[in-house]
């Protein structure tokens, strides 16, 4: 609509007093605003509010643009919780950094796709490539740092310890699997207590970013062992940094939990 030009009167005459009424019920604080006067464009009363609330309008978009689908989870304790075992400098980096990182990647690499409206385990069931690597990565990350505990009891209990009990007899023989898991474990990648879809427990390992998920396998406990997650602490020394894990970290808690909720 062109703009009305300044020197054309505006329709600014006594309306019928039936209809000054209804403006006045309709709009008691602007009773002179006519329909076709724009109150921001003209410099009417109200500009100021149309002027704040388009700034809202605008902020909350850019609010709705940036938010991130998915988010950087809490650590389940502070940085330095695990030392002596694992340092605060290491989790600086490990959490702060590459967690933070492949949360970061991910959600740059499903903006505005169908699988930013996926959950994390949706996406590593059906994705590939980087989405499926950082989503994978962020998972993991996630239940690693769940399957430490600064306060770890030193042994399962309830039905998780009777299921190890039964599969691999005591203990000992299922840290003993796991190590051999994580430090056999050729380059980057993960060692895992799963549960299997015949409901049997096992030890098992995945490379890179894979996830025991996509073999229909129920996770219980994991370890990283990408180079990252000890050479800070440990360097070469990864069968270290493994039985410090089995022996003093290990949430055989969480992992109990992940037995029980599994049915
Ligand atoms: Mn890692």
């Amino acid at each position: 609509m062109p703009a009305r030009p300044r020197d054309v009167p505006r329709r600014l005459g006594r309306p019928p007093a039936a209809a000054a009424n209804k403006a006045e019920l309709r709009d008691p604080g602007y009773p002179e605003l006519l329909p076709d006067r724009h109150p921001d464009r003209d410099g009417g009363p109200c500009a100021p509010d149309v002027q704040r609330l388009r700034a809202v309008l605008e902020c909350a978009a850019s609010i709705t643009e940036n938010i991130m689908t998915f988010e950087l989870p809490n650590l389940p304790y502070s940085r330095d919780a695990l030392e002596p075992y694992i340092s605060a400098r290491t989790l600086d980096l490990h959490y702060g950094k590459h967690h933070q990182g492949y949360v970061d990647k991910l959600n740059a690499a499903v903006k505005g796709k169908p699988d930013a409206e996926k959950s994390l385990e949706e996406i590593i069931r059906s994705g590939s490539g980087a989405v499926f690597n950082n989503a994978a990565q962020v998972w993991n990350h996630t239940f690693y740092w769940r399957s430490m505990s600064p306060n770890a009891n030193p042994e399962p209990t309830g039905n998780l310890a009777d299921a190890i009990a039964g599969e691999f007899g005591d203990l000992a023989t299922l840290k003993a699997q796991f190590a051999e898991a994580a430090n056999g474990q050729f380059g980057s990648g993960w060692a895992w207590l799963v549960l299997g879809p015949n409901r049997r427990l096992s030890i098992t390992k995945t490379s890179n970013a894979e996830n025991p998920l996509t073999a229909g396998e129920t996770p219980l406990l994991t370890l990283d062992v990408w180079e990252h997650a000890y050479y800070v602490d440990y360097f070469n020394d990864r069968a270290k940094y493994v039985r410090t894990f089995l022996d003093n970290l290990a949430n055989w808690e969480f992992a109990s939990k992940n037995f029980d909720n599994s049915d």
